[in-house]
């Protein structure tokens, strides 16, 4: 319990706005003193779990009204540490370089300048020095903005933003729904001693999220116990242009109308139905009792069928977390804690019809996750297995060595279109290849940051 009063709000702070924060420090020793005004109003994952408890309650007694509830979280890159003067290692060769550096690894866009350095089509902000970012969530966008009105009182000049982002739960049915309309949030590891588990719901030890605890094996400074490693992306998503696709190519079955085979095609390379039902539970129709319930969605294992007839290999969930295609403990280190949100405003009539995002117009996900090593979370699942045309193995097929392509969502390729080929996603022709004419998850950038244990606001990084 203890620990959870130290551990900042990684397990995901109820929210239906949040704003990101990304900052430099301009006053080294006035933003230190900041810092430790500020640790009141920082969150910590037992406040978590109070306000999921509050929000339980209010349910169940049909209490009327809405329930304010605000939560604010702060992080570090390896230049800002640097800069409060931080100087033993974390242990974490990619947060230490930060992600630009790792822009080109993870398959981004981008051009090779004079010097021969790879400079990716990020924003402007990411390609410059950020030292942090401060996460602040709630329940609307007023509250969120009345604490970051405090937060900025208490940090004043000793900070200067330079880039805020305004994430927002969809409206109406579609909350909880990323832009391209699947609900998103379904599938998270566990921690058993925590939580408890979730039928299907995937185990995973403390250390795997959160550094010095049970089964994080690199050695940490003794300040930086119960801190988390952030990684953060922001991921432009082309909507009108993906139903356009699925529009145009549904998936041709016997008893399916065309807009079926639309739907069915857009199920298939996510790995679930826009309600969150899992297609390797039900391959040809939604299930949204399914999908709505937490006992019975993550339940499966891509276990029943030995080709591709419930599931492709290249699916979404499939290529992030391929389950029992791989044994347990080499999927284990690989999870992660996901804790986006979406941004941007909704298609516009015009944008539908016309199959294309209006210039100008970004919408997408404020992805954040969290982990303990990014070489074994975020970057590893973006590089070695999302645009990994050979992952994940598939010992079952007639031919096992038949690629299966990218991950249709995420898997990337430096921007070279022709290439980006994904395999299974029809059924009943599961070694046939599908060229994605463009990629509707666009890199805009983003940074690896370190979201230390509360302790260190007031201690470590305030001394
Ligand atoms: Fe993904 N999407 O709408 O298609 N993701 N994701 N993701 N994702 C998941 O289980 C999506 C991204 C993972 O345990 C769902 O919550 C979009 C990145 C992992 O079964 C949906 C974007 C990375 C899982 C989406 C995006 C991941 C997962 C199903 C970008 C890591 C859990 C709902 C704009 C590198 C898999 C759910 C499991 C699930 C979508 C990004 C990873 C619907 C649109 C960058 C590990």
């Amino acid at each position: 319990p203890e620990d959870l009063k130290d551990l900042q709000g990684e397990l995901g702070f109820p929210k239906r706005a949040e704003d990101f924060v990304f900052f430099t420090i301009q006053d080294v020793a006035g933003f230190k003193q900041a810092l430790k005004q500020l640790q009141p109003l920082i969150t910590s994952t037992a406040d978590v779990q109070a306000a999921r408890k509050q929000i339980d309650d209010h349910k169940k007694c049909n209490a009327p009204g809405l329930l304010k509830i605000v939560g604010t979280n702060i992080a570090f890159s390896a230049k800002g540490l640097t800069k409060l003067g931080v100087t033993e290692s974390l242990g974490d060769a990619d947060f230490a370089a930060g992600q630009l550096a790792d822009a080109q690894n993870l398959g981004d866009t981008g051009t090779t300048d004079s010097s021969g350095n790879f400079v990716p089509d990020w924003l402007p902000q990411f390609k410059s020095a950020i030292d942090g970012i401060l996460l602040i969530a709630g329940d609307s966008i007023l509250t969120v903005e009345e604490q970051r009105n405090k937060v900025e009182l208490v940090l004043g000049k000793t900070i200067n933003a330079v880039l805020t982002v305004n994430g927002l739960v969809r409206p109406g049915k579609e909350k909880g729904h990323e832009h391209f309309g699947f609900l998103d949030g379904v599938s998270l590891p566990g921690i058993q001693t925590l939580t408890g588990l979730l039928p299907g719901q995937q185990a995973v030890d403390p250390g795997v999220l959160v550094l010095g605890q049970n089964g994080d094996t690199v050695t940490r400074p003794a300040w930086a116990k119960n801190g988390s490693f952030l990684a953060y992306r922001q991921l432009n998503q082309l909507v009108p242009e993906f139903n356009k696709f699925l529009n145009d190519n549904p998936l041709d079955l016997p008893g399916l109308t065309r807009p079926e085979g639309s739907e069915l095609l857009g199920a298939r390379l996510v790995g679930r139905w826009k309600s969150g039902a899992p297609i390797d539970i039900t391959p040809l129709k939604d299930d949204p009792a399914l999908g709505a319930d937490p006992q019975r969605r993550n339940n499966f294992d891509f276990s029943d069928a030995t080709d591709q007839s419930r599931c492709p290999f290249s699916a979404h969930i499939r290529k992030t977390n391929p389950r029992t295609d791989l044994p347990q403990a080499a999927v284990a280190p690989h999870q992660i804690m996901r804790q986006g949100i979406a941004f941007g405003p909704e298609v516009t009539l015009l944008e539908a019809a016309a199959g294309k995002t209006a210039p100008g117009v970004n919408r997408g996900l404020a992805f954040v996750c969290y982990q303990s090593a990014i070489n074994q979370g975020f970057s590893f699942l973006q590089h070695t297995w999302a645009n990994n045309i050979n992952f994940p193995p598939k010992p079952t097929l007639a031919n096992p060595t038949e690629e299966i392509g990218f991950d249709p969502i995420i898997g990337q390729n430096g921007g070279d279109k022709a290439g980006r080929v994904t395999i299974g996603q029809n059924p009943n022709a599961q070694s046939t290849p599908m060229t994605l004419p463009v990629e509707w998850v666009v890199s805009k950038g983003g940074e690896y940051f370190f979201s230390p244990p509360i302790s260190a606001l007031t201690g470590k990084l305030a001394a």
